[in-house]
Order: C-alpha cells, then sequence, then structure tokens
C-alpha cells in the first residue's frame, strides 16, 4: 500500500481510492477587492501559496486522481445564503453587494471564480456550496462514493475555516483525511499553526498532515 510520511504517524492509502479536494481557491478570498478583504484580511499569504497548490495539482493530475475543487459561493438571489451568514460582521461590502470583482461570493461572478492558475481542467468536478463545509447541502458525499473514494488530500483555503470544517465532516463520514501542510493558509498564522495541531492531535482525531514534498513521492 502506498504511505506517506506524515504525522502523527505514517498515512497509508489504497491505490485508486485516494482524491484530492481543493478548497475555494477563489478570487474573492485570494485577490484584493474580493470577500477575505472586505472583511478586513491581508490576503497576501493566501496568494502565496497558489504555487504550492499548483504543483499538487500536477502530481495529483499526474497520478489521475480525481480531483475536486470546491468554491464557496450563493444563488444571486440569495435563496441559499441564510441570514445569519448575510449579516455576520461588520464587513466594508456584504455577500451580494456589487465589488471590483463582481457581486461578493455570487456564483457566476469573476470574484466567484477559482484563480487562473488553479483552475479546473475538463473532467475534474467544480462543486458551489454555500456553506463553510463542503459537505453541507451538496451532494459531495455521493460524489465520492460513486469514484469509490475513501481516502482524501486536502488543499486550499483558509485553513481553520472551511478546510478544518470540510475534513471534520469527512472525518465524521468515515473518510481518512490528509491536509498538505503548505498548500493550505489561512489570514492568521496562529490559527493555521493550530488548526494542523488540532487536526493531528489525539492519534490524528480528524486526520493527517504532511507537507508536499513528502505526499508528492508516494502519488
Ligand atoms: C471563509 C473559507 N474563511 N473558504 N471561507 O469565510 O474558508
Amino acid at each position: 500500500m502506498p504511505v506517506i510520511d506524515a504525522q502523527p504517524y505514517a498515512f497509508e492509502f489504497p491505490a485508486g481510492k485516494l482524491g484530492l479536494i481543493v478548497i475555494d481557491m477563489q478570487r474573492d478570498f485570494v485577490e484584493p477587492g474580493g470577500f477575505g478583504a472586505t472583511l478586513g484580511n491581508d490576503v497576501r499569504p493566501i496568494a502565496a501559496i497558489v504555487p504550492t497548490v499548483r504543483r499538487l495539482l500536477d502530481g495529483a493530475r499526474a497520478a489521475r486522481l480525481p480531483i475536486i475543487h470546491t468554491r464557496e459561493c450563493h444563488r444571486p438571489d440569495l435563496s441559499d445564503c441564510p441570514p445569519a451568514k448575510l449579516t455576520r460582521g461588520k464587513p466594508s461590502l456584504r455577500i451580494g453587494d456589487p465589488g471590483p470583482m463582481g457581486r461578493i461570493l455570487i456564483s457566476g461572478e469573476p470574484g466567484a471564480d477559482i484563480v487562473p492558475e488553479l483552475a479546473a481542467l475538463p473532467g475534474e468536478i467544480v462543486l458551489d456550496k454555500p456553506g463553510k463545509g463542503a459537505f453541507h447541502a451538496t451532494s459531495l458525499n455521493k460524489m465520492l462514493t460513486d469514484l469509490g473514494i475513501t481516502h482524501l488530500l486536502f488543499a486550499g483555503v483558509t485553513t481553520e475555516v472551511c478546510v478544518q470544517t470540510t475534513m471534520r465532516e469527512a472525518n465524521d463520514r468515515g473518510y481518512e483525511c490528509l491536509l498538505v501542510e503548505d498548500c493550505t493558509e489561512s489570514y492568521f498564522p496562529e490559527f493555521k499553526r493550530a488548526a494542523l495541531d488540532m487536526i493531528r492531535a489525539q492519534g490524528a482525531i480528524v486526520g493527517w498532515t504532511a507537507p508536499l514534498a513528502k505526499v508528492l513521492p508516494a502519488l
């Protein structure tokens, strides 16, 4: 069985049953003027991981892994955005407001799209999700079951919000999950560190972590 030298211990996966989920590498989180920036965040740390995520994607494509890209976004009429999400915080622009990249976090707008360097190729799945977790109100579990996937690699942003939420959802559904450490980022370095620690604590209570350099050889 292929094995990744991971923390807290080796991550084994059956060949043919491993998939990659890249979470929300959208212009709205990566570029100035998007949702992340309207919440008051410096987006530069997020933009910095794009080349590393691209290397992971290239490796997964060469190994012919099923690849799923998620996008956090809402219908133009906001019918899938609960008021609690819409009104939360005091952002300079709210979800659905017009911004420099179109309406903030709305499906079909330029800001909701994946950054061009990481765009999905034909045959890869692009999954729009209204929640932080990618299993909430989507058919992700059925897609993975239909593909025969039991083990998942995770990348994307932000580590402690959509990535960790989705990993926890996947873990509860019985998937074995590994987060690629340098292919995920947060607006808050201390939150990234804490999320990685939480995930692999107590004997991989949520899953495993490993740097890309340890993942690529196993693919
Ligand atoms: C956030 C995400 N942070 N993709 N979304 O609001 O993590």
